[in-house]
């Protein structure tokens, strides 16, 4: 009988290969833990999982990240990058066990964890070049070093020699290995790697400090022309409804960003180029906030939303009035005879947003945005400078974060959704939602105050019915209107009688357009159909 043989007649005999497995899963938290002190030093982004999410990002079809929005909202970025961290364990333990047989392969196959990191990492657009590969490259060496010591005091030596006698040892052969060198090694690299990945994780989350103190030291200048006063009415005082001004940190946020970019105002620039521009220039933040500034109420809607859905928020924007730029640029939309009919906005992290020339100055207040609800852009929402543009969906117009302007054709360029099946213009649909009652509330029989928002930016909202089980459609109370770019509140008083009950809404535009009742899914361009919520009067 060789040892091998009876180490597994041994009563312990799934120890080893729990512990082979246990390697791996060490040697796996080592490289990731390596990797984030190193991403440190190169830049957050340039980490093995924040690379390989953003790929994962670029590459799901529309559809799945649809689901994925629609399903996990703001939460589906902590979800990509749990379900990446599951795969990384279940190869890790995998690799131990490999390397319990060939060790050197289970090693290498570290390695190629780390190629792919690397490569991930490098080929992101916003990569500022090969230092992206280090995190990956440096965690994955040293991944491959730790799984390899670790494994070969697990290996089951063929001759155990007594140090005294000098003679074969059966005593020291029962384990057959190196227990306490394992024990003392795995400890060791345990303890080494939580230090290291904390160290990492406290650099990381104490970067942007700059951008922090450029924002803090943001003085918005009182706008040349400041927002219409808010006419009294629209808000409705009904629980549940939702509030007219969306405040910053209720506002919906969607996003490819797995670390929110912090860019430093003092520093930004915002080129304008392409096509047509005669006078290409560039901007810094001081530039754009000695201009006039405008101030609008708009409400902005992600194509992702679903009918009833919570992708929509209205804010009070400050901004440089972005057609007024352009004209000194010497841009002229297509329908002056300009030669570029696409606008394509482009971030730091490299997402790209085309808009038709045509819609950003035909007059309508498409802002480059500095302001929201009197405060500097927050973070999430594109400091120090965003595009919001009327009646067009985020994906299509509200480019955060935003470093350059290029003047080009809908021919010669495709953008970064429309790359992904979403369509290349798309207006907002007409859509209204009841906020209250819930889905299978339960209010008492009398008048229950039913309400909800309507939207139909840039055209307005013209009426809101609602509809009682399969009852006649009756006029909702509508709200005052603030403007055709902003939504509207509405209120029901229903006479509920008890049981089960339908409540369905439907709005109307000023074009005198109904919303549309065929149910459309939110890809290529929004959502379509009209919203219902079931509830039961007691
Ligand atoms: N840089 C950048 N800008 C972006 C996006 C993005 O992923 N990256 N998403 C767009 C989409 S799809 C929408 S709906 C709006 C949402 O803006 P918000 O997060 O401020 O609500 O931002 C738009 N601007
Ligand atoms: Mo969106």
């Amino acid at each position: 009988m060789t040892d091998d043989e009876k180490n597994l007649r041994n009563p312990r005999e799934w120890l080893r290969p729990a512990l082979g497995a246990l390697s791996g899963a060490l040697a796996g938290f080592a490289a990731l833990a390596v990797a984030e002190l190193v991403s440190a030093w190169v830049r957050p982004q340039a980490g093995p999982v924040i690379a390989v999410g953003g790929a994962a990002i670029d590459r799901t079809p529309a559809g799945v990240k649809d689901w994925a929005i629609r399903n996990f909202g703001t939460n589906d970025k902590l979800i990509l990058q749990l379900g990446i961290l599951a795969v990384l364990a279940v190869f890790a333990l995998a690799l131990g066990l490999v390397a319990m047989r060939y060790r050197r392969i289970g090693a290498a196959g570290v390695l190629v964890f780390g190629i792919v990191g690397a490569g991930a990492a490098t080929s992101r657009p916003d990569s500022t070049g090969f230092a992206d590969a280090l995190p990956s490259v440096v965690g994955a060496v040293i991944g491959a070093v730790v799984l390899f010591l670790l494994v070969g005091r697990l290996a089951v030596s063929r001759t155990v020699l007594s140090p005294t006698s000098g003679k074969e040892d059966d005593s020291a052969r029962a384990p057959g290995w190196d227990r306490r060198g394992f024990v003392i090694a795995a400890t060791a690299a345990a303890a080494a790697s939580a230090g290291a990945g904390a160290l990492g994780r406290a650099l990381n989350g104490s970067r942007g400090q700059d951008a922090i103190a450029s924002r803090k030291d943001v003085v918005l200048p009182a706008p040349a022309s400041p927002a219409p006063a808010v006419p009294r009415g629209t808000q409705l005082r009904i629980p549940g409804i939702s509030a007219f001004t969306t405040s910053n940190s209720d506002f919906y946020r969607v996003d490819t960003a797995l670390v929110v970019p912090k860019v430093n105002a003092r520093t930004w620039r915002l080129r304008i180029h392409g096509k047509g521009v005669t006078r290409p220039v560039t901007v810094s933040f001081d530039d754009l906030t000695r201009r006039e500034l405008i101030e609008r109420d708009i409400t902005l809607t992600c194509v992702s939303n679903e009918v009833g859905g919570p992708y929509v928020g209205n804010a009070r924007w400050i901004g440089v009035r972005l057609a007024d730029l352009l004209s000194e640029c010497g841009v002229k939309p297509p329908s002056r005879g300009g030669p570029a009919d696409q606008l394509v906005a482009r971030s730091v992290d490299g997402m790209t947003i085309g808009s038709p020339v045509d819609d950003v100055m035909d007059g309508r207040d498409a802002l480059l945005a500095v302001g929201m609800n009197g405060q500097p852009l927050p973070f999430e929402h594109g400091f120090p400078v965003r595009m919001v543009v009327p009646g067009l969906y985020g994906y299509v117009s509200a480019c955060k974060w935003i470093t350059d302007i290029e003047l080009t054709t809908f021919d010669a360029y495709d953008s970064y959704w429309v790359k992904r099946t979403w369509a290349r213009k798309a207006p907002i649909k007409t859509q209204s939602r009841i906020d209250t009652p819930k889905p299978f509330a339960r209010p008492k029989s009398g008048t229950v105050m039913v309400g909800g928002v309507a939207w139909a930016q840039h055209r307005g909202i013209d009426k809101v019915e609602v509809r009682v089980d399969d009852g006649p459609w009756q006029e909702a109370r509508l709200a005052a209107e603030d403007s055709r770019d902003t939504w509207r509140l509405w209120s029901f008083p229903w006479q509920a009688t008890k049981g089960g009950h339908t409540l369905t809404v439907r709005a109307s535009d000023r074009s005198g357009a109904v919303q549309a009742e065929r149910r459309a899914p939110t890809i290529p361009d929004g959502a379509s159909g009209w919203h219902s919520v079931v509830v039961t009067v007691e």
